[in-house]
């Protein structure tokens, strides 16, 4: 006879991660509850019916802490957890000289013992990646970690992957994270990823309602201000939280954790993600930058975004695919690089040069809704900025105006304070945001008359700035 101690219960179709000598998956007509001890007869199958066992007594938290601790230490030399670590370390020396590096790695080891922890116990695991190159590519990289996970230490079926198409962590994400953690009852609580969005004050109420009941593991690298909640939270991984900045990418976080798991090479996602949000430590890789490109296209058109994170793990791991949608994707870009190129104005002064767009003129008809603006304007200043070393890109289109300025005068202009200054004048603007070298405006309604005072008014604070 074998023993097994309940883990994780999901009642309503009597479905059951137990661990015995490692975790299994069970079905039973019979209910149980958390902590119940079960025997059983030997078992081959690590999904199967039980029909044929007897509830013997509970177990305490502590007998059950001990066995999984015990577990969990076992499970770290299986992955080869020590090992990948030193390696990870020695790979990141020589592409991204940070003092941060070494911090952030400690913090994630805290948090992948925490991850393991729900993973093995059968508790549901939320993962939100935001639904942009950099978010991605971070949830690739861990995608291809926890499959291996999968295939090698338990078959952890509750699981869910979700692309988050806000930058906030809100109600509604809230409302679905909440209902589904719902139908589980679990020893180790149920856990919340997030990757690459949520770091504002529009989260917090939410954030503060799910870490209550929940887990939080949150890999970020969107500078958030002086948010205390933020910092309560242990897992809260946000570069700068550990003196780094935006540089390193929450892809490339996310890629750090990862190889703590697996040892199989993910470098590609790290590198698309430092690519895509333009990080000082992107390495100039063709490979990399077709991913990085198709990334954007996948995330940013209808067709794809409504695919699985699995689906789209297909197709980057599918050469044919990946070429054919390259190339598809590269020629819209071109057309529309032209046709923005041709309706651009450009005000210069002293060294200066701003650029203004007005989006709607390089979309035709016909086209499909790739690319979408906010994308569009990082694709446009990289054109442009190759011709102006002190450039300002502003691209504007329905309620959203959209910002980049290049790295070598982002110390001169403040741009999210200049942003803030134009938000204060005008009763107008609904919220802005961003990072130093990449931010939007939004208007509280689509009007060409408010657009022009605001955009004329943000021309003139960055005319003020000093060079
Ligand atoms: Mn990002």
């Amino acid at each position: 006879m074998q023993e097994a101690i309940v883990t994780s219960a999901k009642h309503y179709n009597n479905t059951f991660t137990v661990f015995s000598t490692e975790p299994l998956n069970i079905k039973s007509n019979q209910n149980l509850s958390i902590y119940d001890k079960i025997s059983f007869k030997d078992i081959n199958d690590s999904n199967l019916l039980l029909t044929n066992f007897q509830v013997i007594q509970k177990a305490t938290p502590q007998e059950f802490d001990e066995i999984l601790n015990q577990y969990i230490n076992h499970i770290l030399k299986k992955i080869g957890f020590e090992n990948n670590k030193q390696n990870l370390l020695l790979k990141l020396k020589n592409q991204i000289c940070n003092e941060s590096i070494e911090k952030i790695i400690s913090s994630l080891s805290n948090a992948l013992i925490e991850f393991l922890k729900s993973f093995i116990t059968g508790s549901p695991i939320i993962i939100r990646f935001h639904n942009d190159g950099d978010g991605i590519s971070g949830a690739l990289a861990l995608y291809t970690a926890i499959k291996d996970l999968q295939e090698n230490v338990f078959q952890n079926k509750n699981i869910v992957w979700q692309m988050q198409r806000t930058i906030i962590y809100d109600t509604e994400s809230f409302l679905n994270d909440d209902l589904f953690f719902k139908n589980y009852d679990t020893i180790e609580k149920a856990l919340l990823f997030i990757i690459d969005f949520g770091s504002s004050l529009e989260s917090i109420n939410q954030i503060i309602d799910i870490n209550k009941n929940y887990k939080i593991i949150w890999l970020d690298h969107h500078q958030y201000d002086d948010f205390k909640i933020f910092e309560t939270l242990p897992y809260y991984i946000n570069s700068w939280r550990f003196n780094g900045d935006s540089n390193i990418t929450a892809g490339l976080i996310s890629y750090m954790f990862s190889s703590l798991i697996t040892n199989k090479n993910i470098d590609i996602f790290k590198d698309a993600s430092l690519i895509s949000d333009h990080s000082i430590y992107a390495i100039n890789n063709e490979n990399a930058n077709q991913m990085s490109i198709i990334l954007d296209f996948l995330t940013g058109t209808r067709t794809y975004n409504n695919l699985g994170l699995s689906d789209i793990y297909k197709i980057v791991n599918d050469e044919n695919k990946m070429h054919e949608i390259f190339i598809h994707a590269q020629n819209i870009i071109n057309e529309q690089i032209n046709r923005g190129l041709e309706n651009i104005k450009t005000i210069h002064k002293n060294q200066l040069y701003i650029c203004t767009l007005d989006f709607e003129k390089t979309k035709q008809e016909y086209d499909e809704e790739y690319i979408l603006p906010g994308r569009y304007s990082s694709k446009i200043h990289d054109v442009i900025s190759q011709k102006h070393e002190k450039l300002i890109t502003i691209v504007y289109y329905g309620k959203y105006i959209s910002v980049r300025i290049n790295k070598n005068i982002s110390n001169y202009v403040k741009l999210l304070e200049v942003l803030k200054k134009v938000k204060e004048s005008s009763e107008d603007v609904e919220s802005c945001g961003g990072h130093s070298e990449a931010a939007s405006i939004k208007i509280k309604c689509v009007d060409k008359k408010i657009l022009n005072t605001i955009l004329l008014n943000l021309i003139k604070e960055f005319e003020k700035c000093n060079f």
